[in-house]
């Protein structure tokens, strides 16, 4: 945590002082953190640094926020402590309320440095918390604080804040338990993304901000939205309004509007949207608006290679979704191009053979001028790993590659210098159901790259919801809580997660996230929602 200014010290003054005084136990390792006096330190993901007591504290239901330094001016800490306050509370606030009169933590005072709203990749998310112990110091300090150098820092602090707060069923009262509470955060990635298929089916945008609601809770930061693909395009595009004719009802479409709403719906849980346009291989829905863009009527996938009208419509797409997605990643597929049928088709084998191209190369053709498209617009380029494995040494620099085909890339693409993100299909894709949480806890995304330097290129992972075979009534049950494994695996120190047995603690800290989940309303799914493997008779 680097904060450098007067009030981080004054907490960690008091820090100091509550410790002194009630006899705080700290955990200097991370390997620590795991457990306290043999009970899990409830949280999830696991912060990097964690000490904490033996003291318990009630919690006013009508807590109050104090914001101080720029940040606290800032309107999107004040609705999400309005936010995080309905959901410590939520559905218990009467009966909490008529509990007692008095309670420890009434205040909780948010601290951020800058009020500065931007969201970019690698933005600072680090915080640091302070729950004092009843009486003493904690009169001066209020209770809580929460310390960041962004707003993003602290809407991440509200969160772990909020998950130490539990309902006491007995005496109704919302309690921190453990107090005195110092927690020291930040995250090991700065990608953490879950992608959402809208075009096997489509999701309404309720449901797409319940996801962007759940993610926020497991700290996750990117929403890779695969909005479009073969079978339907569901996105409005004012530049070539004939593209959505390829969505599968007029009532499974988003306008622009839509688009904007759920970008700035997760803006405000510090969610960054990265959107896909998947070319040329996955993106026969377009051509139900513009059958210029198939090859020919029995070839429909890839898009035409050859035709300059394919290109005006990549670039018309991405300068309409360029006003839409501030983010400075967008992903452009590339990936599954089967381009057989660009050579049984007369013109583009006419194309390709007036260029001496083969396939091959009509597909870099294709991606690469692509990725120019985007880079005029001022966006990095994202891929899909087989253009990397064909291609490699005429990728543009500036590629992030996306793993998904197995382990082993992302060490060979960091040796060239790209930036990697890891989502090995065998632990990272939710759509395999039989991948049990504790394979996906596995998962991790500096295997095989020992070199620091090439380690930095690792932006992180994601866990990948494709939707052929989910859609509104399953999705949220199938993303959580295995969802959750990555998560922690993407956010917590690595020595944290080693450290921990993942039979006790690691499974006690899930079962007790993903109820959190259902109490929140997520339909998350039980942590065990597949036949336990049993040892052999
Ligand atoms: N759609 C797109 C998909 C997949 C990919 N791209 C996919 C492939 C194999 C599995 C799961 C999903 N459905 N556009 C691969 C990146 Cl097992």
């Amino acid at each position: 945590m680097p904060p450098n200014r007067p009030a981080y010290l004054l907490s960690a003054l008091l820090l100091a002082a509550a410790a002194a005084a009630v006899g705080a136990r700290r955990h200097a390792s991370p390997a620590a953190n795991a457990t306290f006096a043999g009970e899990p330190v409830y949280l999830w993901p696991l912060p990097k640094s964690v000490s904490s007591g033996s003291r318990t504290l009630t919690v006013d239901p009508d807590l109050a926020l104090d914001p101080q330094g720029l940040g606290g001016r800032s309107p999107a800490v004040a609705e999400a402590f309005q936010r995080y306050r309905g959901l410590v509370f939520a559905p218990w606030a009467h009966a909490a309320r008529a509990g007692r009169a008095r309670y420890d933590v009434t205040r909780l005072t948010v601290v951020v440095a800058s009020a500065n709203d931007t969201l970019a990749l690698g933005v600072d998310e680090s915080y640091a918390i302070y729950v004092a112990a009843a009486g003493g110091v904690d009169s001066i300090v209020g209770g809580a604080i929460i310390e960041a150098n962004t707003i993003y820092g602290a809407i991440r602090g509200l969160e772990t804040f909020s998950q130490l707060c539990v309902f006491n069923y007995d005496t109704k009262n919302v309690e921190v338990h453990n107090a005195p509470w110092h927690i020291q955060d930040e995250p090991r990635f700065a990608f953490r993304g879950l992608l959402l298929d809208t075009s096997r089916h489509y999701l309404p945008v309720d449901v797409i901000k319940q996801v962007i609601d759940s993610m926020s809770f497991a700290k996750l930061n990117v929403l890779h939205w695969h909005i479009i693909d073969e079978q339907s395009f569901p996105l409005e595009v004012p530049t070539y309004p004939n593209l959505w004719k390829g969505s599968y009802s007029k009532w499974e479409r988003y306008t622009v509007e839509d688009a904007h709403d759920i970008v700035n719906y997760a803006k405000k849980r510090g969610i960054n949207v990265m959107a896909e346009i998947d070319v040329p291989g996955h993106a026969e829905s377009w051509g139900n608006g513009y059958p210029k863009l198939w090859p020919s009527p029995i070839c429909t996938e890839p898009l035409d290679v050859s035709s300059d009208f394919t290109f005006e419509v990549i670039f018309g797409i991405l300068s309409d979704m360029r006003k839409i997605f501030p983010f400075g990643l967008f992903h452009l597929g590339g990936d599954e191009v089967y381009t057989g049928c660009w050579n049984t088709t007369p013109h583009v084998r006419q194309w390709m053979d007036e260029r001496k191209m083969t396939t091959k190369d009509a597909y870099k053709y294709f991606v690469l001028k692509a990725q120019e498209l985007a880079i005029k617009l001022n966006w990095t380029p994202v891929n899909w790993e087989e253009t990397f494995n064909s291609f490699e040494e005429n990728l543009n620099p500036l590629t992030v590659v996306h793993n998904w085909l197995g382990p082993g890339v992302c060490p060979k693409v960091v040796a060239k210098g790209f930036r990697c993100i890891m989502s090995n299909q065998g632990v990272w894709y939710l759509d395999h159901l039989d991948v049990p949480w504790e394979d996906v806890y596995s998962g991790e995304p500096l295997a095989g790259i020992s070199d620091r330097e090439q380690q930095k290129l690792v932006l992180g992972g994601e866990v990948c919801m494709w939707g052929e075979t989910a859609d509104t009534s399953d999705v949220l049950q199938t993303i959580w809580p295995r969802a959750a494994a990555a998560a922690e695996r993407l956010w917590s120190q690595l020595e944290a997660i080693s450290a921990q047995d993942v039979e006790t603690t690691v499974l006690s800290r899930l079962h007790r996230f993903r109820c959190l989940l259902n109490h929140r309303g997520v339909a998350a799914a039980p942590v065990t929602n597949y036949y336990a493997r049993r040892p052999p008779v």
